[in-house]
């Protein structure tokens, strides 16, 4: 247990062996207490509300509303202090396409708020958890829909249990900072304190909840917001500065509900595909729900002629491929995972951007010279481009607007945008020494009844660490693997989504041209059985964090791992 003097109320450091003893204290009080507090369990049954059928949503009812940015929270002085309420939306305010939702979320919004700070500053963020105790019943009943299906190592956190990460931040990962093997159980909260370096990279990050076995319920519910480290105006292309003036902040979503407007069954979150099959219907393709902009359905963003805006597009899916177009207009790609490319990398016109669960993508749009209405897209994809490994077809997003009016802006270029380069000409593929691997495993066992969700062939447990030498150069390969070919029914190798905390790393991408690009990012899509190998080093900050795969249900089941920086010579390492 770790006790922060600001709030004296307790915070559950993730330690396996205790957790386990926990549990059975859980089950053994639930004994006694289900004859109390009988009938808790079913205080999760609302009733079915005609209007969440899992019909498809009428746009033109529901969407078509002026794009609007989620609000916005700015540091002062240095500071961010703010504080998050993590509570269920009131169902008589909330509603999603008219069906009335209780979903977890921050402040009962269904987006977080927009955190905007500058290099060096600190964010105080207190957040708490006001989510109802579960009853033991409860508890039992979450765990169930769990381990029925995945080969557990640990005990999951119950879905009204949650903690914070600050997605792609190079924070400390211990302490009150960005740690994710914290756990905020109901009714407690936690001061953070995280620090961003004077040095930190500027550009577009997230926040979200990330407790193991909470974590995809709570962000498929919208726990989930923009994290923004902004433009220091004194080095910032003037084209650049014009462009933020308008800017747009994509925090796209798929939020889940079944129909009685919650979501509360981790296996709904699961791919889907046969929506015939009783146990699909509740899945996302099956349930004809839709991405959301900062809770929007199809917003309307409009420009004039000629006018260049920046879009942060962020993917906070809890599992979704985005392909993002604009009909008839360029994308000019600026930064990757918050990472400034230090050029202007031009996507023609029907080539889209791809987001994974977890990217982000900074473009500037130069709005068409003709004016009219333009589709923002979700492309059509193949299944063996999509992470349910389905067709999916094509999808509207959002609309475009261009009006008569007319401002011709310019776009910054390629040299203006070279010096914002977070790492300079740094190409870590020359000074790495040590190899370390990430399989991706999802497999059978042989009767086919629950699945294998693992890094390196173990699921998750807070007890078993992979040591990482403070400074080190790495390469780490990353593959994914499903079941042999003798197992009935074998799973193939299915794609997965690597991020590893605190620190990026260097990938080779094609880059619009077709050419090799050395890029930063803290994200990747890894389509077995191929290996990508990606580069990385562990600087400034020791202890403990995880890399995990970024379709969030695979996390929670298991397929995440504990690494740890440690500042004294780690012999595998090399
Ligand atoms: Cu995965």
């Amino acid at each position: 247990m770790l006790c922060f003097s600001l709030f004296q109320n307790e915070v559950i450091l993730r330690k396996g062996k205790a957790m386990r003893n926990q549990w059975k204290n859980n089950i053994f009080n639930g004994l006694i207490l289900s004859v109390l507090i009988l009938g808790s369990s079913f205080a999760w049954a609302g009733t079915i509300n005609p209007n969440c059928a899992y019909k498809p949503i009428d746009i033109n009812k529901y969407g078509g509303q002026p794009f609007q940015n989620p609000p916005g929270i700015r540091a002062q002085n240095g500071r961010l202090d703010t504080t998050f309420n993590v509570q269920f939306t009131d169902p008589k305010i909330t509603r999603l396409a008219g069906c009335p939702v209780k979903l977890r979320t921050y402040n009962g919004q269904l987006v977080g708020p927009t955190l905007r700070v500058k290099q060096g500053d600190v964010i105080n963020l207190a957040l708490k958890n006001k989510l109802p105790k579960e009853s033991p019943n409860a508890i039992q009943a979450q765990f169930d829909q769990e381990n029925k299906n995945a080969y557990l190592d640990t005990i999951p956190a119950s879905f009204n249990t949650t903690n914070m990460h600050y997605h792609g931040l190079h924070v400390s990962p211990t302490g009150n900072s960005d740690n994710v093997l914290l756990d905020i159980p109901p009714q407690t909260e936690l001061l953070y304190e995280v620090k961003l370096p004077q040095t930190h990279p500027i550009g577009s990050y997230w926040y979200h909840a990330h407790a193991h076995g909470s974590t995809s319920i709570q962000v498929g519910s919208g726990m989930a917001g923009a994290l923004i480290i902004e433009d220091d105006p004194k080095n910032t292309p003037q084209a650049l500065l014009a462009a933020n003036a308008n800017e747009k902040i994509f925090v796209l979503q798929t939020i889940l509900y079944d129909q009685k407007g919650e979501l509360n069954n981790i296996t709904s979150l699961f791919p889907g595909g046969d929506c015939s099959q009783a146990g699909n219907k509740d899945t996302w393709p099956c349930s004809h729900r839709r991405i959301t902009i900062n809770g929007q359905f199809v917003p309307v963003i409009t420009m004039k002629r000629g006018e260049v805006q920046r879009w942060r597009l962020i993917d906070t899916a809890f599992r979704e491929s985005i392909a993002f177009a604009v009909e008839g207009h360029d994308l000019h790609e600026i930064a990757l995972d918050g990472n400034y490319l230090g050029r202007v990398d031009t996507w023609k016109a029907g080539t889209p951007i791809d987001l994974q669960p977890g990217y982000r993508s900074d473009v500037l749009i130069k709005a068409s010279m003709k004016p009219g209405e333009y589709r923002i897209i979700d492309q059509s994809a193949p299944s063996h481009k999509s992470l349910r490994q389905i067709d999916e077809p094509e999808n509207l997003l959002a609309t475009l607007i261009v009006i008569d009016e007319i401002d011709d802006m310019a776009l910054p270029t390629s040299a203006e945008m070279a010096p914002l380069a977070p790492f300079g000409d740094t190409d870590l593929r020359k000074k790495a020494l040590g190899v370390q691997e990430v399989v991706f495993k999802l497999g059978n066992d042989m009767q086919g009844k629950k699945n294998y969700f693992q890094v390196n062939y173990r699921a998750f447990s807070p007890d078993h660490v992979r040591q990482l030498e403070l400074n080190a150069v790495d390469m780490w390969s990353l593959t994914t693997e499903g079941d042999p070919v003798g197992v009935p029914n074998p799973i193939p190798p299915l794609p997965h989504v690597f991020h590893i905390h605190v620190n990026p790393f260097q990938w080779v991408r094609k880059g619009p041209d077709g050419s090799d690009q050395l890029v930063w990012k803290d994200t990747l899509l890894v389509q077995g059985p191929a290996v990508t190998n990606v580069y990385t080093q562990y600087r400034d900050y020791i202890g403990k964090f995880v890399v995990h795969c970024h379709i969030l249900d695979h996390e929670d089941l298991g397929m995440m791992e504990v690494e740890e920086v440690v500042n004294t010579p780690v012999a595998h390492a090399h």
